[in-house]
């Protein structure tokens, strides 16, 4: 009996084989990847614009130190991704492409401001912790390069957690004002981290198909509930509260219970009308014009090197 190049394709994928770039692999599933993978680098490298607006206004030499390095991992979690994704024969002026024309998405998350000191707490915390419990499970995806670049980025994710939890402990024991502070930055991004994981269930397109090639090992709604059960405890060690009425342990389901998603809001900052969405695209096209003749310079300096070489050679 004989087997299809796609049946053969779902075994390996059954056996926790990882597929590696020139495996052959069903059309739909590179571009799936090349999708996830890309929105991901973007994510990354659109996520340091919320952070990097307080860099110089970090309240100390310490503080500006461990955020300078937390949002250049990020730019290094960019880098990686940008590289998975090349193996699946995208090049990266195509995937920078999409994403200055707005085809190509990038996380909502990054579409709100950070008004205050506290949001580099709340980011960390939050952002960063909604970020690794969708990442851990990326460590075991099947397609080889993505899952190995996301071991490194997991490392480093866990640590800005920590970082940004730290934060927010030392506004929540300071005065009346920091605590509010803090308090007022959980307010202003949990429910848009709990949007993070994307749509409901039963209105992710592509979930299932995802989940039976094991690019996802969890759906959206399994990681919102493990991240909402988490947060739902840290919180309490900060003397703080997270701002939905309906959260509530569930004793029967083991999990807490919380309340609605505003599911219009998440739509309408994926469709780009949110806060910021116009000016983090500005922040990067204009990067991408302003930096024109640093790849002239280093295109025109690789060509005169390639020259140099064929001329010793010939
Ligand atoms: N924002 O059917 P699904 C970070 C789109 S990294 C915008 O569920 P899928 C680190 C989705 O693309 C954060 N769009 O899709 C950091 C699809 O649209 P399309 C990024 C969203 O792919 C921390 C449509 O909705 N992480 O934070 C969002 O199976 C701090 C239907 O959705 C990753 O990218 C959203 N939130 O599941 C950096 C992780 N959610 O393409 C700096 C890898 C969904 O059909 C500072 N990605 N959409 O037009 C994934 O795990 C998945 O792609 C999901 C979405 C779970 C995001």
């Amino acid at each position: 009996m004989s087997y299809t190049p796609e049946q053969q394709f779902q075994h390996k994928i059954d056996q926790e084989i990882k597929i590696e770039p020139k495996d052959w692999m069903p059309e739909k599933y590179r571009q799936t990847l090349i999708r996830q993978i890309s929105q991901h680098a973007h994510s990354e490298v659109v996520g340091m614009l919320p952070e990097g607006n307080w860099i110089s206004r970090a309240p100390s030499l310490k503080r500006k130190a461990i955020l300078l390095a937390k949002v250049q991992d990020e730019a290094g979690h960019g880098l990686y991704l940008y590289s998975a994704a090349e193996t699946l024969g995208i090049t990266r002026d195509e995937m920078y492409h999409q994403l200055h024309t707005g085809k190509a998405k990038y996380s909502s998350i990054f579409n709100y401001p950070t008004l205050t000191w506290a949001d580099m707490g709340a980011i960390g915390w939050l952002v960063d912790g909604a970020a690794i419990m969708n990442q851990v499970p990326l460590c075991r995806t099947s397609y080889g390069p993505y899952a190995r670049a996301m071991v490194r980025v997991c490392k480093e994710e866990s640590f800005h957690q920590r970082q940004g939890f730290e934060i927010l402990l030392v506004l929540s024991q300071g005065t009346d004002e920091q605590k509010a502070m803090c308090q007022d930055a959980i307010n202003r991004w949990w429910w848009p981290s709990v949007m993070m994981f994307g749509p409901a269930d039963e209105a992710s397109p592509h979930t299932q198909q995802s989940m039976q090639w094991k690019i996802k090992r969890f759906t959206n709604d399994e990681l919102r509930q493990k991240f909402v059960d988490i947060c739902a405890e840290q919180v309490k060690t900060l003397g703080m509260t997270l701002p939905d009425p309906d959260l509530k342990w569930n004793e029967e389901k083991g999990h807490y219970d919380f309340g609605a998603i505003n599911w219009e809001e998440f739509w309408q900052v994926v469709a780009g009308n949110g806060p910021c969405n116009k000016e983090r695209l500005a922040t990067r096209q204009k990067a991408w014009n302003d930096g024109a003749w640093v790849r002239d310079a280093a295109t025109a300096h690789a060509a005169k090197k390639a020259a140099k070489h064929l001329h010793k050679v010939a």
